[in-house]
C-alpha cells in the first residue's frame, strides 16, 4: 500500500465521505482543515464563516456553474472542538452513491484534497486529540463483533490503557534519573541499601505490567474472536457437529469414511463470542493422495487453532487414530467431544484431557452442555469484568512484552553488577516500549500502518 500520511502538512484541508458506500438516508461527508470554512462556503447557499460553531444549517449545494447539486445541512465546528481538533464542516446530503460522490467531487474541486485512509483519526492523534491507543480504539470500536469487544474498545478510547501506561511510565522516571545520573557519576557507587531497594521497588512495577499483559488472552477472544477447529478420526461426526453448531446443513455428511476432504470455514456467534468454525478431514493413515493433503491440512489447522474440538465416536470407543489423536492433542485448547451418544455404547473411558463433552449432532443433543464446556474453555478465570483494563491489540502486547523483558534484564543486570550504561540503557528501552503503545516515540512506518488499516472518512 501506498505510504499512507507523507507528505503531511498540518492544517491541510482534507474531504471523504464518512458514510458506507451504497444507498441510504443520508450521506455525510466530512471537510477538516484551516480552509474547511472556506472550501465549505464556496459550495455552500450560505455564509459559512459567519456561523457559530456547533450550528446546523439547511442549504444548497451549489456547483461552479450555479447548478444547485442537492439540499443539504451543513454543520459547522470551529477547532479546537472538533474531532480532528480543526476547522470541520460536515456536509449531510441525500445518501444515494452518485450524488455523494457529485458533492464530494465538488468539494475536491474548491479546494480540499480526498482523504487518505483514517486521515480524521491520524489528524485528532497529531493534533493531541486522542493518543495513539484511543486512535487504534476508534477502528475497534467500529469494527466490534460483539458487545464485549465494544466495551473494551469503548474503555480504550476513554484512555484507560493510555492511563495505566502513564502511570507504569511515571512510576519508572525517577528510577531512570537516579540510574541516568549514575551514568554520570559511576564512581558514585550505588549504596547496597538503595540497589536492594530499587530492585524490589522495579519488581513491584513489573507484577502489574505482567497482569495486563496476561489480559491479552481474553482481550484477543473478545476482539478478534475464536478459531475453533472440529479435528478427529474419519466418520465420528466432526460435519455432523459443525452443520449441528450452525443450525444449518453446510458441510456434506456421509457414511463414508473420508468424505470432507478439504478444510470448511464459517462464521458463527456462540453467546457474546464470535467464532470461526473450520471442520477437517478425519485423520487417519492413508496413501491416497488426495485424502492424504487434506489430513495435512487437518493438521495445520489443529496446530493454529485457538480451540480444537476432538470428536469420537462414542459407539466404537478409543480407536487407535482417536488415541494418537488424544495423546498429541494439546490439553489447555482441546474439549474432548464424544458424539453418536443416541447409539448403544461402551462405558466412556476416561481420558487426561480435562474438557470433555457428550452429544449426538445428529439429534441435536447435548449442545447446550457442549456451548457450555467450550466457554469454560475459553475463559481461564471467567469472562473479564466489566471494569477490567484489558489490551486487544497485538501491537500492544508486543510493546508490553519488550518493556516487561527490558525490565527483567535491567533488574538482572543491578543484580549481577552490570556497569551503568548498560542498565541505563535498558530502563531507556522500557520506556519508549511503553511509550509506543500510546504513541510517544513512534516511527512514522508504524503509524502509516496503524492508520492504513482504517477506513476513508475516519
Ligand atoms: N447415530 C448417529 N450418527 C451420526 C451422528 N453424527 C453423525 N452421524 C453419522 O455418522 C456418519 C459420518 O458423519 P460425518 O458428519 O460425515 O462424519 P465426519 O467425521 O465428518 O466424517 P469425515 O468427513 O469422513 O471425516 C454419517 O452417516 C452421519 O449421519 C450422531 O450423533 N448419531
Ligand atoms: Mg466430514
Amino acid at each position: 500500500m501506498e505510504y499512507v500520511h507523507r507528505p503531511y502538512q498540518k492544517g491541510e484541508t482534507i474531504a471523504a465521505i464518512a458514510t458506507p458506500p451504497g444507498e441510504g438516508g443520508v450521506a455525510v461527508i466530512r471537510i477538516s482543515g484551516n480552509d474547511a470554512l472556506c472550501v465549505a462556503e464556496k459550495i455552500f447557499s450560505g455564509p459559512i464563516r459567519t456561523y457559530k460553531t456547533h450550528t446546523a444549517h439547511f442549504g444548497k449545494v451549489v456547483d461552479i456553474d450555479g447548478t444547485i447539486v442537492d439540499e443539504v445541512l451543513a454543520l459547522v465546528m470551529i477547532s479546537p472542538r472538533s474531532y480532528t481538533g480543526e476547522d470541520t464542516v460536515e456536509i449531510h446530503c441525500h445518501g444515494g452513491s452518485l450524488i455523494s460522490q457529485k458533492v464530494l467531487n465538488i468539494i475536491l474541486n474548491a479546494g480540499a484534497r480526498p482523504a487518505q485512509p483514517g486521515e480524521f483519526t491520524f489528524k485528532a492523534f497529531i493534533n493531541g486529540k486522542l493518543d495513539l491507543a484511543q486512535a487504534e480504539a476508534v477502528q475497534q470500536l467500529i469494527g466490534a463483533k460483539n458487545t464485549l469487544a465494544m466495551q473494551m474498545a469503548k474503555e480504550q478510547l476513554q484512555g484507560r490503557i493510555s492511563k495505566q501506561i502513564l502511570h507504569f511510565q511515571k512510576s519508572l522516571v525517577d528510577t531512570a534519573a537516579i540510574l541516568e545520573a549514575w551514568v554520570d557519576f559511576p564512581e558514585e557507587d550505588l549504596e547496597f541499601a538503595s540497589m536492594e531497594e530499587i530492585i524490589t521497588y522495579l519488581n513491584t512495577i513489573k507484577q502489574p505490567m505482567e497482569k495486563l499483559l496476561g489480559t491479552f488472552h481474553d482481550g484477543k477472544i473478545a476482539s478478534h474472536g475464536i478459531s475453533l477447529c472440529l479435528a478427529g478420526p474419519p466418520n465420528v461426526g466432526k460435519s455432523s457437529l459443525m452443520n449441528a453448531l450452525l443450525g444449518k446443513d453446510r458441510a456434506i455428511v456421509t457414511e463414508i469414511a473420508g468424505t470432507t476432504r478439504d478444510l470448511l470455514e464459517e462464521e458463527m456467534k456462540l453467546g457474546n463470542l464470535h467464532f470461526r468454525l473450520i471442520d477437517t478431514a478425519g485423520i487417519r493413515d492413508t496413501s491416497e493422495i488426495i485424502e492424504k493433503e487434506g489430513i495435512r491440512r487437518s493438521k495445520e489447522a489443529m496446530q493454529h487453532a485457538d480451540l480444537i474440538l476432538l470428536v469420537l465416536d462414542v459407539s466404537r470407543g478409543i480407536c487407535q487414530e482417536a488415541s494418537a489423536l488424544i495423546a498429541s492433542a494439546p490439553k489447555e485448547k482441546t474439549l474432548l467431544v464424544w458424539n453418536k451418544m443416541d447409539l448403544p455404547h461402551p462405558d466412556i473411558p476416561s481420558t487426561d484431557l480435562p474438557f470433555t463433552a457428550k452429544v449426538s449432532a445428529q439429534q441435536g443433543l447435548g449442545l447446550e452442555d457442549l456451548h457450555a464446556q467450550i466457554d469454560k474453555l475459553i475463559w481461564h478465570k471467567g469472562p473479564p469484568a466489566k471494569d477490567e483494563i484489558v489490551i486487544t491489540s497485538l501491537r500492544h502486547k508486543q510493546a508490553l512484552a519488550n518493556a516487561i523483558e527490558a525490565l527483567q534484564t535491567l533488574i538482572d543486570g543491578l543484580k549481577t553488577g552490570v556497569s551503568p550504561e548498560f542498565v541505563a540503557s535498558d530502563m531507556r528501552k522500557v520506556l519508549s516500549e511503553l511509550g509506543t503503545i500510546i504513541g510517544t516515540n513512534i516511527t512514522e512506518d508504524v503509524l502509516s500502518a496503524i492508520f492504513s488499516k482504517f477506513c476513508i472518512g475516519k
